[in-house]
């Protein structure tokens, strides 16, 4: 089993990949803060102005959103599961790829946010140039229960207003920001203002692409791709953001969020985020 090493005051693992790829993950929230592909460019964006402490959220990389997806119910946003301490069960190392699984289960505090008895586990793999994440949930108890999800990827990129998010037209969206629904006309969503849109039945592969790099977009059983970026004023708004970090990173989540999933007792569910490295 691999040691865990200090990261900001919080334990975190480094899974070594094919050909120099590597990921960082924390036990707090199964936070995913690291992704560098060939060892050096990082493709995660982490504000250097996050709180690093149980109980609060990490600003950055790939918050687990779970069991609720943002406001949309009573728990805290986006669940509580990126506030909590995961178990770290298992990491396998090959030539080829490396993999870590995390666990989090119902305990006295999540039971008192959620009554229900549920397994979750989140597995990070790397292959050469392609970073999955999936998230598998499962109820080991004798009642049903419903939950939304989402995992939250912030994209690191060199300067937001020159990339382009490419696979969206055509698809419905719902935006957080006009409050209206409507279809995607452009060939590619450009981030020039505040951005917070849920995309509907999203099948399609998306890239992402800046001068000189592209990044290849894929997610299954998580229907609906969440786009944010908070722009200026809601970036200078948050304390755990410097003010321009909002031009260093554009989210592009996988999640199940508008039909919640509902899971049987001894029912099982996952969904994944792939994101692949093209150029
Ligand atoms: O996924 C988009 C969103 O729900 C936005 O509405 C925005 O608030 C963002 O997530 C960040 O949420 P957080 O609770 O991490 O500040």
């Amino acid at each position: 089993m691999t040691d865990t090493f200090d990261f900001n005051g919080l334990p975190a693992i480094r899974l070594q990949g094919p050909k120099s790829s590597e990921a960082t993950v924390l036990l707090h929230g199964a936070h995913l803060v690291s992704w560098k592909p060939d060892g050096r460019s990082e493709r995660i964006f982490l504000s250097e102005k996050s709180a690093f402490e149980i109980g609060q959220a990490v600003r950055g990389g790939i918050p687990v959103c779970f069991p609720q997806f943002s406001d949309r119910g009573p728990l805290p946003a986006h669940g509580f599961a990126r506030l909590m301490n995961w178990q770290l069960m298992e990491v396998t190392q090959d030539k080829d790829h490396a993999t870590a699984t995390l666990r989090l289960a119902d305990s006295a505090a999540t039971q008192k946010l959620w009554p229900h008895a549920f397994a979750a586990e989140l597995i990070v793999s790397l292959t050469e140039n392609r970073l999955d994440v999936e998230l598998e949930v499962s109820n080991p108890g004798d009642t049903p229960f419903t939950f939304t999800t989402a995992l939250h990827t912030y994209l690191r990129v060199d300067e937001v207003e020159d990339a382009q998010l490419e696979g969206l037209r055509g698809q419905r969206y719902w935006s957080k920001v006009t409050g209206q629904s409507q279809v995607d006309t452009g060939t590619a969503v450009i981030v020039d203002q505040e951005i917070d849109r849920v995309y509907f039945e999203t099948a399609n592969a998306l890239m992402l692409k800046e001068y000189g790099r592209a990044l290849g977009i894929h997610s299954e059983n998580m229907p609906e791709t969440i786009v944010w970026n908070p722009w200026e004023q809601r970036c200078k708004d948050m304390a755990d953001m410097p003010d321009s970090g909002f031009r260093r990173m554009l989210c592009v989540e996988a999640g199940a969020v508008e039909t919640p999933i509902e899971l049987a007792p001894q029912a099982h569910w996952w969904g994944r985020q792939t994101l692949v490295v093209l150029a």
